[in-house]
């Protein structure tokens, strides 16, 4: 039929979900079809815009489609039937919103007239994921379909990204009628403030300008926002010392002479020191987290705080802002850069060469394992060193994911996935699959744990199928090693269910080789950088490296749950110098011990 604009363009409501996947520019969607999605899965076999990746559990298309946001800084999609297909969803739902990842899930729901009944598979997905999404929708009709989906990416793409779910009954999808793209979106009371107000910008310069010891706390909205640039280009105007948190260890090359490192507790003691000691902290995106504040009443103590977010909520919900800048990361890092362009600025070389010997003194290193053994943030190293320039990195969670962030080459924006907020074990392998379809002409490495690769290996089939040549390191250090260093330091040693014996199983490599990889273990260090190597060359499917590694490697530095930062330890029972300053100034209390 050709096209008549005079005439309505009829289309079902599965195709308009097709058809409004490709008018928003939607080039692939991770996804598992089951009965209530059914509809929508057969027009999307005929897209020429849409490729579809068929994955083995839906957590893994949520991951997926994270891992592709983070690494293209574009909406991910991904797409499950009603009931259990969605509520595999949750957990990828949860990690987007918790780490503001911009992604649109979309699910299919039982019929209209089934909603409240108990159906077959139905769950109210709407209802569940209502605190872990930034929005959600559920569709009844076809005729609301285009809309829908056109607020769901632009909900979950401005102002704070996050996840928008939409979940679309089936008689919607199989209902007839007519197809209209919205002019307009009508979302009355959402309209993020991007643009941050001049008199606080003026407040901020102000402080600036009087700091003796600032530094700049850069987290996770930097990175979302794209200002790594223009981070950047304040720090060359101001010389501002600069901690990049866990979410944002990407956005500031670590061989600056102003990177700091990692705050908080697993933190570099350059970075924990420099936040401790600040008499002004310029946080951008960051959100004052509590493993990056440590006991809050005495984080910081001396500071000031400039706190901008794009989002208003976050401003002041842990620590009180002096001055808070509602708006977007790019636009008030250049705001500033602006206003204190060619100004006088105080002379700081004091404090940054006290930070820059911290830096030195207290790099984070390890300690050799027995005579044999691997040391697991020596093959991280490896890995790192090793690795080509473009290489996007990934993590599983656990001591490997500290050691990646400590010991891997951080220099480029988006070349950094890793699971901050929620902390999801299994993330690895899917997000890893979802960042190589998005950068397919990066190579694209995995740090993961033996325990964690066990939650989510399954998507390696899908990267075999699929000819996805993402590289998996499993630390397999026997252990879940991070629940075991707690024990190991807050329950006496008693190792409570976190042997996890995968030296007898599985065969990491029989099982990797099952899922369609090229597979490798690597027990002597002479064998590290070779294997590497070879894994690096292999461009055409999945290559799993298993590094059996020492069991009772720990992550230093430490500060414990709940104490103050100032009682960061380098290692059992160490603490680091601070100098006599820091004496005289010495803040708070020794921590209180709370569990996590
Ligand atoms: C889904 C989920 N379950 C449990 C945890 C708690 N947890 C945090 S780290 C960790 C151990 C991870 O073990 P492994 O993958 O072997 O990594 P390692 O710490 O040994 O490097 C556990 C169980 C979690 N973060 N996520």
């Amino acid at each position: 039929m050709a096209d008549n604009p005079r005439q309505p363009k009829l289309m079902t409501g599965a195709q308009m979900v097709v058809a409004s996947l490709e008018k928003l520019g939607v080039d692939v969607v991770f996804g598992l079809p089951g009965g209530a999605i059914m509809p929508t899965y057969d027009p999307l076999m005929d897209s020429e815009g849409v490729r579809h990746i068929l994955v083995r559990h839906e957590q893994g298309a949520g991951h997926a489609a994270e891992g592709y946001a983070v690494a293209t800084g574009r909406v991910g999609v991904c797409m499950a039937t009603s009931g259990p297909g969605a509520t595999n969803l949750v957990t990828a739902l949860y990690d987007a919103y918790l780490d503001s990842v911009p992604m649109v899930a979309i699910t299919g729901q039982v019929g209209a007239s089934l909603i409240g009944t108990d159906g077959f598979q139905e769950a109210d997905i709407r209802g569940i994921t209502m605190p872990i999404t930034k929005h959600n929708f559920l569709i009844t009709r076809a005729a609301d379909i285009p809309l829908a989906l056109a607020e769901a990416f632009h909900i979950a793409s401005t102002g704070r990204p996050g996840p928008v779910l939409v979940d679309i009954a089936k008689n919607a999808q199989q209902e007839t009628t007519e197809f209209r793209w919205p002019k307009q979106y009508d979302l009355p009371g959402y309209k993020p403030t991007l643009r941050p107000h001049s008199r606080q910008i003026k407040e901020a310069t102000t402080l600036i300008l009087e700091a003796e010891r600032p530094v700049l706390y850069v987290g996770g909205g930097v990175a979302k926002a794209g200002a790594a640039g223009e981070l950047a280009r304040l720090v060359d105007i101001t010389g501002i010392p600069v901690v990049t948190t866990l979410m944002a260890r990407d956005v500031f090359p670590d061989d600056n002479p102003l990177a700091m490192g990692m705050p908080g507790m697993h933190g570099s003691v350059a970075a924990v020191g420099a936040l401790q000691r600040a008499d002004l902290v310029f946080a951008v995106g960051a959100r004052f987290d509590d493993r990056v504040t440590g006991r809050l009443d005495t984080f910081a103590p001396m500071a000031k705080v400039i706190h901008a977010d794009v989002d208003p909520a976050e401003i002041g919900k842990n620590r009180v802002a002096d001055v808070p800048i509602v708006g977007d990361a790019r636009l008030t890092l250049t705001r500033i850069a602006d206003a204190l362009e060619g100004k006088k600025l105080p002379d700081i070389s004091v404090w940054v060469e006290q930070l820059q010997e911290m830096r030195k003194t207290y790099a984070p290193g390890w300690e050799e394992p027995p005579a044999g053994e691997l040391s697991p943030q020596y093959v991280i190293s490896r890995i790192g060193a090793l690795a080509p320039d473009d290489t996007v990195f990934v993590t599983g969670v656990g001591q490997h994911q500290m050691w990646a962030s400590h010991f891997l080459p951080h220099r480029h924006p988006r070349s950094w996935l890793t699971s901050g907020g929620a902390g999801t074990m299994g993330y690895c392998v899917p997000a890893a699959m979802g960042a190589q379809i998005g950068r397919p002409e990066a190579t694209v490495w995995g740090i993961d744990g033996d325990g964690c690769f066990q939650m989510t290996n399954q998507e390696l089939v899908t990267c075999a199928l699929n000819g996805i040549p993402i590289k998996i390191a499993i630390i397999n250090n026997n252990v879940l090693g991070m629940v075991r260093q707690w024990q190991n330091l807050f329950f006496d040693k008693r190792y409570s269910h976190t042997d996890l014996h995968s030296d007898q199983y599985p065969d990491f490599v029989k099982l990797s080789e099952a899922l369609g990889c090229v597979a490798f273990r690597v027990t002597q260090a002479d064998e590290i950088d070779a294997t590497i190597r070879r894994a690096n060359e292999i461009n055409d499917r999945p290559v799993v490296v298993e590094f059996v590694v020492h069991k009772d490697a720990m992550v230093w530095p430490m500060v414990a749950a709940g104490a103050s930062n100032d009682d960061i330890q380098i290692a059992r029972g160490m603490a680091p110098d601070w100098g006599e300053q820091a004496e005289d100034e010495a803040v708070g209390a020794a921590g209180s011990g709370e569990e996590d």
